[in-house]
This record gives structure tokens, C-alpha cells and sequence, in this order.
């Protein structure tokens, strides 16, 4: 039997998972033997199914295939997709000038596939950058993100700067979602977004890097669209410029998809966590993301064409409308964060959990 009608045996889309056997990919017309031990390794939300695909050559040297990669409409054997994966990049840093050759780039990571794949591009790229892992508190997860994180780092012989929410902040992700009623994710990204920026700024960094891919990009996108949020269309931008209290942000990924990184990930021999952090679910990304794998289905591309015509032609009159209209900040009387009030959000948000 062949990977892809195993595949379709078990209704499995092949865009939604990686199948993998002993630590490298496995292509849909692999003819598989009865002893043959595959771990299918799923790597997006959502999707439907595709099957029956034909046999494969490398579009670049003809060598056999790993990936299928639809909205390309190729197949790549490892060495050609590592290499298309950092020329995305690549393109993306050009595009939008995020780095410059010499920047002191600090990224955050959180164990997981896309933020370890953008570090090592990056590395592999010659940038300078150090991570950052916030321990956010949520149980097993949060312990077992860290180890891969910290893995990583000793890897690659890379500086890894670690926060812990509840050691540094007296306070973790699930009792902030308890003491303000409110989803987990929310408490949860604006302490990282708070964090993020207070240690890039106190410690001299050039460019904060985050591993948003084209999925995360395309389906915040979507439901910003959904309900015309046009301040946040105005804001949604690979790269929001440093201001008085907030270093340069990049999103350096905004060209690869989720599965992308997952497979830059297996053919790099990158362990990341597979799992996806328990408080995602009701996260309504989640529900956009998996809109978004329906229509990718019915037309690959669509995504990218959906986000990056967006940030070409639309973007531009957003971010025009909202121009000269950010507030000035003062500053929080414990942080020092910029803040129209007398505490920011983050200090708000510890006085209520303490309380
Ligand atoms: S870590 Fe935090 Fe995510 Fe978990 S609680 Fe939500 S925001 S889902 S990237
Ligand atoms: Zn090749
Ligand atoms: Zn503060």
C-alpha cells in the first residue's frame, strides 16, 4: 500500500499531517511494507481530503521527492525544500526590511516548530540572535516547551534568556484566566507581549522576532476582515517599526506555511513540541484556520494570496486612515511601560491576580 491511500484509508488529509519514519519524510507514493512503522505527525488545524498523488521528482534536480508543496504545485526533495524554506525568508527580510546584516535580533521561543525553525533559518542565514522562553505556568506544557526550547539552544551553542511568569511575576496563565473571567489567551499574550518587549528593550536588542507563519498571518487576518476591525487591518504588518517603549517587531516567517515549518523541522532533525498547548481550544484562530484549510483545499495558494495581496494593496490605505492617530504614551508608575494609564495592562493584570 502507498502512503497516500493509507492515508485516505485512515481519512486522513495529507496537507494536515507529516508522515515521518525514522526521522526523516515519507512522500505520498511511498510504497510501504507490512512492517513498516510510520508516525503521522499532525501539523495544522483543520483540513479535508486529497489523495492518490502521482510519482514524485525534486522540481530542482529531479532527485525523489519528500514534500509536495500544492500551492507551489512541486515536489522538492530535503536538500531543495530546506533551501526554498530559507529563501522565503530571505525574501520576506528583503520585502519588508526587517533585519539589517548586523542587528542583534532577539526572538521569542516557545519550543514549538515555528519559532525553533526560524531560529535556526536565522542562524543558518549568519544573523545574531538569542532567544527568549517565557514560562508561562500551564502544567506539563509549559515544562516540557522548555526542555525543547533549552535543547535547542544547546544544540546550537546559543544564549537562551528564560523568563518564568510565576518566579519573575508572581503569577501564571491559568490563575490570570481565573481572576479575570476572560480566556486564557488573553492574560496569556499580553504578559508575553509585555515581557517580550521590556527584556528586548533592557538589554539592548535591535529587532524582536516572532515565528507567525502564513497560517497564523492569513487567519488573523480573516477575522479581522470578518468583523472590519480596521485599526487592527492598519496594525497588521510583517513589521511594526520601534517606538518610544517598543523595540522592532518581524515576523520573518509570513512566507511558510505551518506544515512548511513542521517539515524544516524534521528534515533539520529540530524536536520541537508537537503538542499544541491545552488553553488553545475555543481560541477562534483555531475555527479561521480551518476555514481558511477549506478553501486551500478547493485552491492552493490561497492563503498566500489572501495575506500578501492584502498587505500589498489594502494594507497601505488602513495603515494611511490610522496614521498620526497613536496616542502619546506616559509611562506606568511600576513598569515604566509606555501607558495611558497609571498602571499598563500587564501591572493591572498581577495587582488583580494578587488580589
Ligand atoms: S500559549 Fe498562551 Fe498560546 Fe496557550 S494560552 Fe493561548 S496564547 S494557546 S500561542
Ligand atoms: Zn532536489
Ligand atoms: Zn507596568
Amino acid at each position: 500500500m502507498r502512503v497516500s491511500a493509507l492515508l485516505k484509508q485512515l481519512k486522513i488529509a495529507p496537507e494536515t499531517v507529516l508522515v515521518i519514519q525514522d526521522g526523516t519524510l515519507v512522500p505520498d507514493d511511498v510504497l510501504l511494507g507490512d512492517e513498516t512503522e510510520l508516525e503521522i505527525r499532525p501539523v495544522i488545524s483543520g483540513g479535508s481530503g486529497d489523495a492518490n498523488q502521482p510519482a514524485s521528482k525534486c522540481r530542482v534536480c529531479q532527485a525523489p521527492s519528500v514534500i509536495k508543496l500544492r500551492r507551489h504545485n512541486a515536489h522538492f526533495c530535503g536538500k531543495h525544500f530546506l533551501r526554498l524554506c530559507r529563501s522565503q525568508v530571505v525574501q520576506a527580510v528583503k520585502d519588508y526590511d526587517m533585519l539589517k546584516p548586523d542587528d542583534k535580533v532577539l526572538i521569542a521561543v516557545s519550543g514549538g516548530k515555528d519559532s525553533l525553525a526560524l531560529w535556526d533559518i536565522l542562524l543558518s542565514l549568519g544573523y545574531q540572535v538569542d532567544g527568549l522562553y517565557i514560562g508561562l505556568g500551564i502544567n506539563d506544557y509549559s515544562n516540557t516547551s522548555r526542555s525543547f526550547a533549552e535543547d535547542f539552544a544547546a544544540s546550537r551553542q546559543q544564549h537562551l534568556e528564560i523568563v518564568d511568569l510565576h518566579e519573575d511575576y508572581g503569577f501564571d496563565v491559568p490563575s490570570a484566566a481565573k481572576a479575570t473571567h476572560r480566556p486564557p489567551c488573553s492574560a496569556c499574550g499580553l504578559s508575553k507581549r509585555h515581557i517580550f518587549d521590556e527584556v528586548a528593550l533592557k538589554q539592548g536588542y535591535d529587532v524582536l522576532a516572532t515565528g507567525h507563519n502564513l497560517d497564523d498571518e492569513a487567519s488573523v487576518l480573516l477575522g479581522n476582515v470578518l468583523r472590519w476591525q480596521n485599526e487592527y487591518l492598519a496594525r497588521q504588518h510583517p513589521v511594526l517599526p520601534a517606538r518610544e517603549g517598543f523595540p522592532k517587531k518581524v515576523k520573518p516567517l509570513v512566507r511558510l506555511s505551518e506544515r512548511e515549518t513542521a517539515a524544516y523541522c524534521v528534515l533539520t532533525g529540530i524536536d520541537y513540541m508537537v503538542e499544541e498547548c491545552p488553553m488553545a481550544a475555543g481560541n477562534r484562530h483555531l475555527a479561521y484556520k480551518e476555514m481558511l484549510n477549506l478553501a486551500e483545499e478547493r485552491s492552493p495558494g490561497t492563503k498566500h494570496d489572501f495575506y500578501h495581496a492584502f498587505l500589498r494593496s489594502v494594507e497601505p490605505i488602513f495603515s494611511a486612515e490610522f496614521q498620526g492617530q497613536k496616542e502619546s504614551l506616559g509611562k506606568c508608575q511600576v513598569c515604566s511601560a509606555p501607558s495611558p494609564n497609571e498602571l499598563c495592562a500587564f501591572c493591572r493584570l498581577r495587582e488583580r491576580v494578587k488580589n
